[in-house]
């Protein structure tokens, strides 16, 4: 065997300033993280090179024994974790998991009623730029304007009048937790399927600080790499009367080849999330996210429903500096060491590309080991850099703060 011997400097140098990032800035998109050595090492392993389309037991290549051990692995350890009857642990994401369901248990023009992308939901619950909304009929449902909390009177007069086919919960940037009974209630009054979109919490839900939707939800979609803190990826939990349709459409439907080494370092993830330490972990991810919460506000930040009882807050900055759009406020936290990304708040009347507000997140600084004292800190540098946002000085300054703080808390230390 000949591998080609020169090392490819230019592309490892790439991925050498990405590991440095991450060491030196400080990480609060609230749908990252950092995953363990553990998940690495699966994902960069030799099950990269295997194809395997179809199921355990039922592939359409020759060679699967050992790869229908690793997903069969994958399988019963989320079934386990969840207390799920049926996984497919193949989709590639989260977008392609909400896609399956929709493709597996609709005909295309059914209607489904699922949370408005400003008020805090998810392109795949039927934004009109989304496969989702281009081939399904959404109805949307929003937040109440008086506490910014999902308005179940709206999703039931909705529901009533639209008689539609999949009930959607979960949400992207909704600080609160989602009761999925309520939502379970108003399905079974009009005959609807309830699906629980999972991607955010999952690592909660997981970690036993969350309500499990599995209990409630005839499918449950999440990520694999949010909260979770696995390989990036998707995954559908359904009860067993859904299994074959699903797993129709993740495969042949969606889908070719899974790809079985994440499928592996999803099974890992599996594990890891099962471990006492995760329930830990999972408390100290909505600690910090309340510390940083009230913290922000102690700094005149108008934080959406009032706090956070999740990983993430949403701050509107409209009442702090009408000026001041989302994307200046990334784009000037960006330039301090500060990775956050800019959000529609409820009712925005900025555009997606721009918004009024900002999505805080905690599970990758987390990870790192910090606690509130750092949240607190944190929160202190965001204002910094949003009263000072033009002063090179300020920004500069900040950006070694950031750069002491992240010394003592890399999650990569070379
Ligand atoms: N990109 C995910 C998030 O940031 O919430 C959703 O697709």
């Amino acid at each position: 065997m000949t591998w080609p011997t020169s090392r490819d400097t230019e592309l490892f140098d790439i991925i050498d300033a990405e590991r440095d990032r991450q060491n030196r800035t400080v990480q609060l998109i609230a749908s990252e993280n950092f995953t363990s050595p553990a998940v690495m090492e699966a994902t960069g392993s030799v099950l990269t090179n295997k194809y395997s389309e179809g199921y355990p037991g039922k592939r359409y290549y020759g060679g699967n024994e050992v790869i229908d051990r690793a997903e069969d692995l994958a399988r019963e350890r989320v079934k386990a974790l969840f207390g799920a009857e049926h996984a497919n642990v193949q989709p590639h994401s989260g977008a392609n998991a909400n896609m399956a369901v929709y493709l597996g248990l609709l005909e295309p023009g059914d209607t489904v009623l699922g949370l408005r992308l400003d008020q805090g939901g998810h392109l795949t619950h039927g934004s009109p730029v989304n496969a989702s909304g281009i081939l399904f009929r959404f109805v949307s449902y929003g937040v109440t304007p008086s506490d910014e909390r999902i308005d179940f009177d709206q999703v039931r007069d909705l529901a009533l009048e639209h008689r539609p086919k999949i009930i959607v919960a979960g949400a992207t940037a909704y600080p609160r937790i989602i009761d999925p009974k309520p939502f379970r209630e108003i399905a079974d009054e009009v005959g609807a399927l309830f699906m629980f979109d999972a991607a955010h919490v999952a690592g909660l839900i997981a970690g036993g600080v969350h309500p499990n939707p599995v209990e409630h939800a005839d499918v449950v979609t999440f990520t694999t790499h949010k909260t979770l803190r696995g390989p990036r990826g998707g995954c559908i939990l359904t009860r067993s009367e859904h299994a074959a349709a699903i797993d129709k459409a993740v495969f042949p439907g969606l889908q070719g080849g899974p790809l079985d080494h994440v499928i592996a370092a999803k099974a890992v993830a599996f594990r890891e999330a099962a471990q006492p330490e995760f329930s830990d972990y999972a408390r100290s991810v909505v600690a910090n996210a309340s510390a940083l919460a009230e913290a922000l506000g102690g700094h005149g930040l108008r934080l959406v429903s009032g706090g956070t009882d999740n990983h993430l807050v949403l701050v509107d900055l409209r009442s702090f500096d009408e000026e001041l759009s989302g994307k200046k406020a990334r784009l000037a936290l960006d330039r301090a060491g500060i990775s956050l990304n800019e959000n529609t708040v409820p009712d925005d009347p900025r555009p997606p590309y721009i918004t009024s507000g900002l999505r805080i997140g905690t599970p990758a600084v987390t990870t790192q080991g910090m606690g509130p004292a750092e949240m607190a800190t944190i929160a202190e540098l965001i204002h910094r850099v949003l009263t000072n946002r033009e002063d090179e000085a300020v920004l500069t300054a900040v950006r070694s703060e950031v750069d002491a703080l992240c010394s003592a808390h890399q999650p990569y230390p070379t």
